[in-house]
């Protein structure tokens, strides 16, 4: 783990970026984290919506003790010391610490997918006891043996643990750190301090479990970071998913290269092993396999690069809403209602939107007021996590990480470009009372602020 009271920079600067072209590369690249630096990533990757893989990122995280190496297997720690079980899955000798896993998380209810069983274009869902999930686990590497998956009952359940908000559920247990990469996360910035529902969480699937064909949510970005196993991705650059879609414009529940072969999609194949992160960018679709028994982390998130593509994710589910409802349109409180739908069928509405920007440029326009800098704080160590009482002031994200000036600018400059967007939707126009006031104030807390820091970076 990363020493508790060590504080690094963000730091993002303008120059030698050619930003805005969207070049595909070969295949996807891999970065040692320690060599990429975060501006590279930020603008080479995050901007121009392109994965990578970074590597060597989690071998310090506390939740590395989850697995036990063949040696630890093998010295006697274990409780079973049956030989099929000490044979995992992975190739690697490596197997899970179920007893470690007990010990530090407890018998929490966990949401668990069927991937042997399809409802409504997803699998089935059901929650259950932690442990439960533990002993299912435990006991189905040991009745299935190395085997190949193709002989597989497809009859029995294939339980996958996901989605699974484990950080948000135990706040105390520090099992990993979000890499330095991945720290500007609007998202959960703002679903931490206002303790809503958060984006980060954990996944574990015996060999053969998977995930559907899916894009992210609202279109967000996601990383994911292999504690054990291997995942196989298959990832599609935006809108190549269209060459699967059927007459009604659905797109299938569940590829193969075969099918992407069949339809000339463009896509790529990783294999991402333990310990790598993967990027995986905003609007990509993408199909997940483990190929092994996998443990791994992951988060959602958006920040001033997917911003744009957020907002029009946004409104264009809301002009689907207002075209389903538009009989009922003379009807009170019309706006309010498709408010209400559009939070059931996206997650997110135009006042969570609005709330969220507001957070987000309260706390960056906090810190022109109290100029803190890396070394100040590393001195001077803050609270941990965000807590509703580290507002405006403290920004400090995920307890390591404070953006540079630079950065704090260009946030609240790509918030004000969206506001103005925002200002041109008819759904904000029509509404004069709430949202279009609301985008006014915002507007008008970010152009003093903007204006002078440009005139003074200027002078500079
Ligand atoms: O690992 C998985 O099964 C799915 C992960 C995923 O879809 C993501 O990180 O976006
Ligand atoms: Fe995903």
């Amino acid at each position: 783990m990363a020493n508790d009271l060590e504080i690094l920079e963000l730091e993002i600067s303008s120059e030698n970026y050619d930003t805005g072209h969207q070049f595909l590369p070969q295949e996807i690249e891999r970065h040692n984290v320690d060599n990429i630096s975060y501006n590279d990533f930020y603008w080479e990757y995050m901007e121009n919506n392109i994965p990578v893989v970074l590597c060597n990122v989690s071998k310090h995280w506390e939740c590395r003790k989850w697995i036990k190496t063949p040696r630890e297997a093998s010295n006697g720690c274990h409780d079973n010391p049956s030989p099929i079980f000490n044979t995992p899955h992975d190739g690697t000798g490596k197997s899970i610490n179920y007893d470690y896993l007990k010990e530090k998380i407890g018998n929490l209810m966990v949401p668990t997918a069927d991937c042997n069983r399809e409802y409504f274009n997803s699998h089935a869902k059901s929650e259950m006891l932690f442990f439960d999930f533990l002993n299912y686990w435990q006991q189905k590497r040991e009745d299935d043996g190395p085997t190949d998956a193709s002989n597989r009952d497809k009859s029995t359940d294939l339980l996958y643990l996901k989605d699974w908000h484990l950080k948000a559920q135990r706040m105390d247990y520090n099992f990993y750190d979000v890499p330095k990469h991945f720290a500007s996360d609007w998202l959960n910035e703002h679903l931490v301090l206002t303790e809503s529902d958060d984006y980060r969480f954990v996944y574990m699937g015996p060999k053969d479990t998977w995930t559907p064909f899916h894009s992210d949510v609202f279109g967000s970005f996601s990383w994911s970071t292999n504690i054990m196993g291997i995942k196989k991705w298959l990832l599609l650059p935006p809108g190549e998913e269209l060459k699967l879609s059927d007459t009604l414009g659905n797109l299938p529940f569940s590829i193969d290269e075969k099918l992407l072969n069949e339809h000339n999609v463009r896509y790529y194949t990783l294999m991402q092993s333990e310990n790598e992160s993967l990027f995986v960018p905003s609007g990509w679709y993408h199909q997940v396999w483990n190929t092994t028994d996998t443990i791994s982390i992951n988060h959602n998130w958006f920040n001033a690069c997917n911003l744009k593509r957020i907002w029009f994710n946004l409104s264009q589910q809301m002009q689907r809403v207002v075209a389903e409802i538009d009989d009922c349109r003379q009807m009170d409180n019309f706006t309010e209602h498709c408010q209400t739908m559009l939070r059931a069928s996206f997650g997110l509405n135009y006042l969570d939107f609005l709330q969220l920007l507001q957070t987000i440029s309260t706390r960056r326009l906090g810190k022109y007021n109290n100029n803190n800098t890396a070394a100040d704080l590393s001195a001077n160590p803050t609270p941990p996590e965000y807590t509703a009482t580290t507002t405006s002031s403290k920004l400090i994200f995920f307890e390591h990480y404070i953006p540079n000036d630079y950065h704090i600018q260009h946030d609240l400059e790509r918030i004000l470009q969206v506001v103005e967007l925002m200002l041109q939707d008819s759904v904000i126009c029509d509404d004069r009372i709430v949202l279009y006031r609301k985008c006014i104030q915002l507007k008008e807390s970010l152009i003093p602020s903007l204006s002078s820091n440009s005139k003074q970076s200027l002078s500079e």
